[in-house]
């Protein structure tokens, strides 16, 4: 053909998927914005959207292989209550009336692990965004450091951070990505700033049912 689009990226992809999600999010919370937490948030959109990222992995290396079935167990048991419940409020409801809020394999235990691995990309892409100077290794050390570490045991941590030396260069990651040092740039601007919101959604779910987040 003649007419020239920009090839979509994996990067780009998951990108748009978190952008609708957020903006759901906003139109669901004006028209719902007698309520305290603020809107909802569909739960077969939500965690359709967070297995999108798993592509990620594939360009982090074998190391990380671990974290990936990790990470993808804990979408697919969301993706499976999608099947049975309708948002995110939903799931988590029921298990403040189980007490299974923080039970190993609960969906809002689960849920609140995907949100810290949600989390932990979006504190790596400030990261890589902040300086060209930072290696792969600083930036994931960093956010690792922040955003996870303080809620993972230590033979976790101690894998990760023995990890993080395998992790490719700079430029290796954006080759795997398919991007470029501008294009890597304004998508993980557009994840940020679009992660952000559902990331704090999310966190306002269990803070209006009196569940600490410290964990
Ligand atoms: C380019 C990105 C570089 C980031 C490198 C950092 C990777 C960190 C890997 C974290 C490994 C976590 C491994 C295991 C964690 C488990 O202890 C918990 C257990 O939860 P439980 O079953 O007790 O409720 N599991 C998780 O927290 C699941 C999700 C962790 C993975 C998130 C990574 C997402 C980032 C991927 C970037 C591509």
């Amino acid at each position: 053909t003649t007419t020239k689009t920009r090839a979509k990226t994996p990067l780009s992809e998951i990108v748009e998927a978190f952008e609708e999600l957020a903006k759901s999010l906003n139109s669901r919370r004006i028209r719902n914005s007698d309520k305290g937490a603020g809107g909802e948030l569909r739960l077969d959109a939500f965690s359709k959207t967070c297995s999108l990222v798993s592509v990620l992995f594939s360009c982090l290396g074998l190391a990380f292989r671990f974290a990936e079935s990790e990470y993808v167990a804990k979408v697919r048991d969301l993706v499976e209550a999608s099947k049975e419940y309708n948002t995110l409020q939903t799931i988590l409801d029921l298990d403040v009336a189980n007490g299974t809020v923080r039970t190993s394999g609960s969906h809002s235990r689960n849920l609140r692990r995907v949100r810290q691995g949600l989390d932990l990309i979006r504190a790596l892409f400030e990261q890589f965004l902040s300086t060209t100077d930072y290696s792969l290794r600083e930036a994931a050390t960093t956010a690792y450091s922040q955003v996870c570490a303080p809620y993972h045991t230590w033979a976790v941590r101690t894998a990760v951070y023995a990890g993080m030396y395998t992790l490719p260069t700079r430029d290796q990651l954006l080759l795997n990505l398919n991007e470029t040092e501008h294009s890597a740039e304004k998508n993980m601007r557009r994840y940020i700033n679009a992660s952000l919101p559902v990331i704090e959604y999310i966190d306002r779910l269990y803070i209006s049912r009196n569940i600490r987040l410290d964990w």
